[in-house]
């Protein structure tokens, strides 16, 4: 039996997302005190009085023409309320019953699905009696909690396991079939400016309209993790993105909430792909996202995006892989697929080449064929004198991967200068082929350096 679904429904701004990341444990959703923040469907898996369950936090149902944006979130949550399990359907008590609540009860009964009314913010006296206007709703006694304070919410937690199915008796050998795959899901995030069609694009990866996308830049507000599996049998942890801008336009509230969630998501890639613009071309700020990639240690990939609006698309790719090589000396070779979000042209050159920088980023070398290129390179081009006296650099060893992290060895060897550090980095990368992922090389002095005067 599949993992059963609840889903946490409500009008704006009663504290589904609170309750959501109260539920599953961990800080997951954006929260803020203004309606309508939550635009994208936050899914997370978690255990709740002793059973798997998967908790799908919605939009705010909101009464609008299905054309605007508001009105596109609610058929995204209406179509999820019909495959649930479970409807917890939250009312603010502080608020008080207001005619929206009362209107999408009545369509939530309607719907014939189980429902569980919880009513939130319910610390303190007027809160209570708050609470018990909410029978009013024809849907039974509300469950008082108080996401913010964390208060009744194991009660819930409980109710919510007994609410649901009964768990069928496992299928022999079925069901651990698509466990048994081995690899972990490959954890790849989508960064970009705004607008640069990074949801576009996960939705035609994913093949399912499941992020909401649109002109207006700003769309995405919160990171949102997907589930995927490529055509060869991979799988991969796909998280769509709000867009980057650069910090000092950052004014409001919920884009610092949001930047944040980005940058987050970033910090547990493996493999980023950075969506460019191409019709619009490479932007600094897109360099600048490039290089926290880099700073974070991240293997990456460009997706030059909407090629299909790109006229001369010979000086396009050029002029973007000149400025990538002569403004990314950190992160040479970075694999560029020139792609269509919106026709799926090239999309499927994109994950291939998202594999071959994670092998990459994970890759180990021998330290046999390590030495014997190191020795070749210090010969070729020895290193300087530093203060007077040479430096003896006498081994190297991939101390890491991802990145790959090497380590020199030698007498006084930590006062090598950057520039001789960027030549073996860079001979490195050219000789054992290791483009777009950050290497890092660091350098260790011996011991005693009394012991070794050369
Ligand atoms: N011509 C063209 N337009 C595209 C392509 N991909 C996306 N777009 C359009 O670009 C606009 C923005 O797309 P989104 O996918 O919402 O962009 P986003 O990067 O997710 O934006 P935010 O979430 O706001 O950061 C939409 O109008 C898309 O239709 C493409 O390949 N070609
Ligand atoms: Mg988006």
């Amino acid at each position: 039996m599949e993992t059963p679904l609840v889903v946490i429904a409500g009008r704006p701004n009663v504290g589904k997302s609170s309750l959501f990341n109260r539920l599953v444990g961990r800080r997951q959703a954006l929260v803020a005190d203004q309606p309508g923040l939550t635009r994208d469907r936050q899914d997370a898996v978690c255990t709740l009085g002793g059973r798997l369950v998967r908790i799908a936090d919605t939009a705010g149902l909101e009464e609008a023409p299905p054309e605007s944006l508001s009105g596109r979130m609610r058929a995204g949550a209406a179509s999820i309320l019909e495959q649930a399990d479970l409807i917890v359907f939250v009312v603010d008590a502080r608020a008080g019953i207001l005619p929206p609540d009362a209107h999408f009860g009545t369509w939530l009964r309607r719907l014939g699905r189980p429902v569980l009314l919880v009513a939130n913010k319910t610390e303190g006296r007027a809160g209570y009696n708050n609470a018990l206007d909410a029978y009013t709703l024809g849907l039974g006694e509300p469950l008082s909690v108080s996401a913010e304070h964390g208060e009744g919410i194991s009660h819930l937690m409980s109710t919510i396991a007994e609410m649901l199915p009964a768990p069928a008796a496992p299928e022999e050998g079925s069901e651990h079939a698509d466990v048994t795959d081995g690899l972990k899901p490959l954890r790849l995030v989508i960064l970009g400016r705004p607008n640069a069609g990074k949801s576009t694009l996960v939705n035609r990866l994913l093949g399912e309209d499941r992020m909401l996308t649109g002109p207006e830049p700003g769309i995405t507000r919160d990171a949102i993790t997907l589930p995927l599996h490529d055509a060869d049998g991979r799988s991969y942890q796909l998280v769509d993105t709000a867009g980057l801008r650069r910090r000092a336009r950052v004014q409001d509230d919920v884009e610092k909430l949001s930047t944040g969630a980005s940058i987050n998501a970033m910090r547990f890639a493996e493999v980023v792909v950075l969506v460019v613009d191409a019709a619009d071309g490479l932007h600094d700020q897109d360099l600048q996202i490039a290089r926290l990639v880099e700073r974070e240690g991240r293997a990456m990939v460009v997706a030059l995006n909407k090629w299909d609006a790109v006229e001369d698309r010979d000086a396009t790719r050029k002029a973007v892989a000149d400025r990538l090589e002569r403004s990314l000396a950190q992160l040479k070779g970075i694999p560029v697929v020139t792609l269509s979000a919106v026709t799926g042209a090239n999309v499927a050159k994109l994950l291939p080449a998202v594999r071959a920088v994670h092998d990459t980023w994970n890759k180990r070398i021998a330290t046999s064929a390590l030495n014997r290129w190191f020795e070749d390179a210090i010969s070729q081009h020895p290193p300087p004198a530093v203060q007077g006296r040479r430096l003896k650099l006498r081994y190297i060893t991939q101390a890491n991967a991802r990145p790959p992290t090497f380590v020199v060895f030698g007498t006084r060897a930590e006062a090598t200068p950057e520039d001789y550090r960027r030549y073996l980095v860079n001979a490195l990368r050219e000789v054992f082929v290791l483009p777009g992922t950050p290497i890092r090389l660091d350098f260790r002095g011996t011991v005693n350096p009394f012991s070794d005067k050369g």
